[in-house]
This record gives C-alpha cells, sequence and structure tokens, in this order.
C-alpha cells in the first residue's frame, strides 16, 4: 500500500493550465472558441468534444460565477484552455479568477491604456506586477505552488476587450502596454456606445471595427472578435483576426431546436 502511495505522488503531474495556449494566441494562430453562458460543466465537454480549441467562460453576461467556471475547468481538464471573461476590471475578480488556475482572462470595457496596465499589473505576479499570492486550485492546492508561481506571468493570457468608442481612439496606446496579449473586438457594445445599439453592421460601427482591426495588423498584433456564425467566422478569419469567439451555447442550441420543430412546419 505504502508502495503504491509513493507511487502515485511520484507521477509527473502537470499544473491546471493545457500548455502554450499564451504562445499560440501571440503567433496569431487561429483560434476559435465559443461563448458558454449556461453553468453546465457538460457544456463545456460537449464543445471540447467538439472540437474547439479555446472556450469562453462568460461571467461578465449570463449565470456564470467562480463555482461554475471551476467545475467547467474540472471537466474538461488538460483538454482545452479557457479563458474567462471576468464580469470587470477589479482586482478582486482578476485574482479570484486567475486562483482557479485559467488559461487567460478577458477583461471587459477597457478603455484607455492606464486600465490596461492596471488589468495587466493585476494578473501578474511580482516583479512583472502586483498579483496577490494565494494557494489554490491553480497551484494545484499547494503541492505544485512554486512550479505555478514560476510559470503563471508567462502561460496566462489577458485579452483586453477594444468595445467602446473611447477605446478605439486609444487602440493604439493600448497595444503598446507590455503584457497585453491581445484584443478581441466587442461589437454588441461598440454598436451601442456609437448609440447604434445592436446594429453591428452600421457602417459608424465597421469604420470603428476596421480602425482597430487595421492598427492591430500595423503591428501584426493579435486580433479577436465575437461573430454569430460560422459563415462570418470563415470571413473574419480571412479578414485576419486569429481569436475568434462562434456563437454562444445558447443561440447554438436556439438555432438548432428551432430548426428540428421547422423541419415539420
Ligand atoms: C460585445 O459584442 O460587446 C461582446 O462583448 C462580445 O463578446
Ligand atoms: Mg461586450
Amino acid at each position: 500500500m505504502r508502495v503504491a502511495l509513493a507511487k502515485i505522488s511520484t507521477e509527473k503531474k502537470g499544473n491546471s493550465m493545457p500548455p502554450n495556449f499564451r504562445d499560440r494566441l501571440r503567433k496569431r494562430d487561429l483560434l476559435i472558441g465559443v461563448i458558454l453562458t449556461l453553468p453546465a460543466p457538460e457544456l463545456a465537454e460537449i464543445c471540447v468534444d467538439a472540437g474547439f480549441d479555446w472556450l469562453f467562460l462568460d461571467m461578465e453576461h449570463g449565470q456564470l460565477d467562480l463555482k461554475d467556471v471551476q467545475r467547467m475547468c474540472q471537466a474538461v481538464g488538460h483538454r482545452c484552455p479557457c479563458l474567462v471573461r471576468i464580469p470587470a476590471n477589479e482586482e478582486a475578480w482578476i485574482k479570484r479568477t486567475l486562483d482557479i488556475g485559467v488559461s487567460g482572462l478577458i477583461v471587459p470595457q477597457v478603455k484607455t491604456a492606464e486600465e490596461t496596465a492596471r488589468a495587466v499589473g493585476q494578473g501578474k505576479y511580482p516583479p512583472e506586477g502586483q498579483r496577490s499570492v494565494g494557494i489554490t486550485r491553480a497551484h494545484r492546492y499547494g503541492t505544485q505552488f512554486q512550479e505555478y508561481v514560476n510559470t503563471a506571468n508567462q502561460e496566462t493570457a489577458i485579452v483586453i476587450q477594444v468595445e467602446h468608442i473611447d477605446s478605439v481612439r486609444n487602440v493604439e496606446r493600448i497595444l503598446e502596454v507590455p503584457g497585453c496579449d491581445a484584443i478581441f473586438i466587442g461589437p454588441y457594445d461598440l454598436s451601442a456606445s456609437l448609440g447604434k445599439t445592436g446594429q453591428i453592421d452600421d457602417p459608424k460601427v465597421q469604420q470603428a471595427i476596421a480602425r482597430v482591426k487595421s492598427a492591430c495588423a500595423v503591428k501584426s498584433f493579435p486580433a479577436g472578435i465575437f461573430v454569430r456564425d460560422f459563415k462570418k467566422a470563415r470571413s473574419a478569419a480571412e479578414e485576419g483576426y486569429s481569436l475568434l469567439a462562434v456563437g454562444m451555447d445558447i443561440t447554438l442550441f436556439s438555432a438548432a431546436a428551432r430548426q428540428v420543430v421547422d423541419s415539420f412546419g
């Protein structure tokens, strides 16, 4: 019995995160994800089995809380990177979410380079930043504390949402912030900030999006965007976006449910 236990304890253990997501993001590999808003680990498993490159777990809108996010990450294990959109750009959300051991954060409603630097700083351990140090799931409950602390700054992605006309105006400065790994455009919030709520195809909204896209292209900087369906995803990929969130759990399920009913209509 003792021997068996010793054997288990010396087996190679990984930390909580699947490797390489941040590297792939920064290299601008095409990464296809989906937004999950329902507190169902089973949904996360289904999406991983379907072959998504990453999952966007949304705590800003929808119903997910930290416990749901942890359960979904546990269901997924090392099979797929999970990025979590925190409810707000606040230290408490940044540290508590990273402590789950996720592959990265998506920070909503960032308008300036200063707000970007604050988010990045709170997401990085000293000396790069000021992330608070606890012992959590990310550190395999203490058993891999030092390994995690040594690698987390390198392996945790910080994605900044540009989704307000003020952030569009500041985008060049936002891209200069060290540790900002990618930009993720939120077309819906952006449309609202332009007085065109929901009209994401309006020329004013599209112009703002194009400005962000070209600022990223000039610097070969990873750019991401939310798109409603796979046709839009394909054209977004052709336009140079590398981080795509394609639809949401609720819209995908709703469309599939309607298709069944309509097929008898
Ligand atoms: C938006 O469109 O505002 C988003 O945040 C999409 O994720
Ligand atoms: Mg948004």
